[in-house]
């Protein structure tokens, strides 16, 4: 009896799944189909995918060409699975051809000819709209942007705006836009959607006409630094049925959310105390350290450990106070936030002019979940206990500068009926403007 293995996502199932389960059981006796979990496609940089992984096994299993179906869930996985499964042929689309001529040791390697004219992408663009995307912005940000969304199928980057044309030119050009304008209506006539990654005290006029315009928002942190124009903000959205969000990319990252999971499953019991440092080091005459433009070390880094606080305790704080020290031009390069809830405490630790372990801690009655330092770009974290023997550590991808994961929630809400996520929500966002807000008055106070 031969035994045939073959692998795939096989999302949005077509013509050419078909006709490659087909011949791959013709190989032989007997088909085994991996088909791959959403995990392992994102790590693959598969991101977006329309079916679920039952819908895709159930589209498998309809065929009637598999004798046996298994998920596929990590690299290195077929090697192991020719062995497991004692396998005479493996056998893959001739997009593959090559890609897999090192399994040739354990079986026999076939590429099967791809049906042409059919893929997933062409039916995901017949059946879902493509999102047409314009960036407010050429600046830092906007160019560690573009790598990362470009990956995302579902969008498009149409076009950037900058009040500076030459800016708008040369990035347009950079990246070969088809628009690069200092015009804002010219601008909105060729999208759907905006990333706002402009200075952050421009923030919110942006918003507010991009949503008065009908235009999805995806906006960089802090977003505001009010609590009133969040609100307003987010009113504005719901009323027009747009999706507005907050680009603060831990909150969209899967290693972030599985932490909140773990935390809040009570694994380490009660939680009792948060702790979260960002500290990046900035000299000279920057943006992040214009007192007229908002910068400083609360406004520039602490949506991360805000995030986390509030994630983890919610934003029902009893009481909350700064310590910050200041340079000469009365922007704080240095500042710690004490948060007292009801039955528990929180700080935050910023600086960008002191360097200290950007780690997150969480303490609970039963034990504690470190992140170590980048934590927030999450990938992994330990959870302690008195017992060391019972000791666990968790691993995740994160990709690239982990911009990817915001987009990819933004496109998937703006194809959503009900426009709201849980990630990071409205009400998250609203507290944390609400503190930045906190934070700013008690400086003009002091
Ligand atoms: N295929 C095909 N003709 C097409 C499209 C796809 O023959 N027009 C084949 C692919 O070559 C692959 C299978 O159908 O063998 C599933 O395709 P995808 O769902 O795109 O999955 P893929 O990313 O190719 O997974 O571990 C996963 C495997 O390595 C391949």
């Amino acid at each position: 009896m031969k035994r045939v293995i073959t692998y795939g996502t096989f999302d949005l199932f077509h013509e050419g799944h078909y006709n490659l389960l087909k011949r791959a059981k013709a190989l032989g006796d007997y088909l085994i189909v991996g088909v791959t979990t959403e995990q392992f496609d994102e790590y693959r940089g598969k991101v977006n995918l329309t079916d679920t992984l039952l819908q895709r096994i159930e589209h498998v299993r309809q065929t009637g060409f598999a004798d046996e179906i298994i998920i596929e869930d990590h690299v290195g996985q077929k090697n192991e699975d020719i062995q497991r499964y004692a396998i005479d042929i493996f056998t893959v689309g001739s997009d593959w051809h090559g890609a897999f001529d090192s399994l040739k040791s354990l079986c026999e390697v076939v590429y099967i000819d791809r049906t042409k004219d059919v893929s997933t992408t062409m039916l995901r663009e017949q059946n879902q709209k493509i999102i047409k995307l314009g960036i407010v912005g050429s600046g830092r940000i906007a160019h560690r942007f573009m790598p990362e969304a470009k990956r995302i199928s579902g969008i498009n980057i149409e076009a950037v705006y900058n009040p500076r044309i030459q800016s708008a030119k040369a990035f347009g050009d950079a990246y070969e836009l088809n628009t690069s304008t200092d015009d804002w209506e010219l601008f909105l006539n060729k999208i759907d959607a905006v990333y706002i990654a402009s200075p952050h005290n421009t923030h919110y006029d942006y918003i507010i006409m991009a949503l008065n315009a009908g235009k999805h928002v995806l906006c960089e942190k802090p977003m505001v630094l009010k609590k009133a124009q969040a609100e307003e903000a987010f009113a504005l959205a719901e009323k027009k049925k747009l999706v507005l969000m907050e680009a603060i990319k831990t909150a969209y990252a899967p290693g972030f959310i599985q932490l909140l999971n773990i935390a809040n499953i009570g694994s380490i019991g009660r939680i009792y105390d948060v702790e979260a440092c960002f500290t990046k080091l900035t000299s000279g005459n920057v943006r992040e350290l214009r007192a007229e433009e908002n910068g400083g070390s609360f406004t520039e880094l602490a949506s991360y450990p805000l995030l986390a606080i509030i994630k983890l305790l919610g934003s029902d704080y009893k009481d909350l106070r700064f310590e910050s020290f200041t340079d000469s031009n009365g922007v704080d390069i240095y500042t710690k936030a004490y948060f007292k809830y009801n039955d528990s405490l929180a700080t935050v630790k910023v600086g960008l002019g002191v360097k200290s372990e950007g780690q997150l801690i969480i303490s609970g009655t039963n034990g504690y979940i470190i992140v170590e330092a980048p934590w927030w770009k999450t990938q992994g974290f330990e959870v302690r206990y008195e017992d060391i023997t019972r000791n666990e550590k968790f691993f995740y991808k994160f990709l690239g500068e982990g911009l990817r994961y915001g987009v990819i929630e933004f496109a998937s809400m703006i194809n959503r009926v009900e426009k709201k996520g849980y990630k990071l929500t409205a009400g998250d966002s609203i507290a944390i403007a609400g503190i930045m807000e906190r934070f700013l008055d008690a400086g003009r106070e002091s």
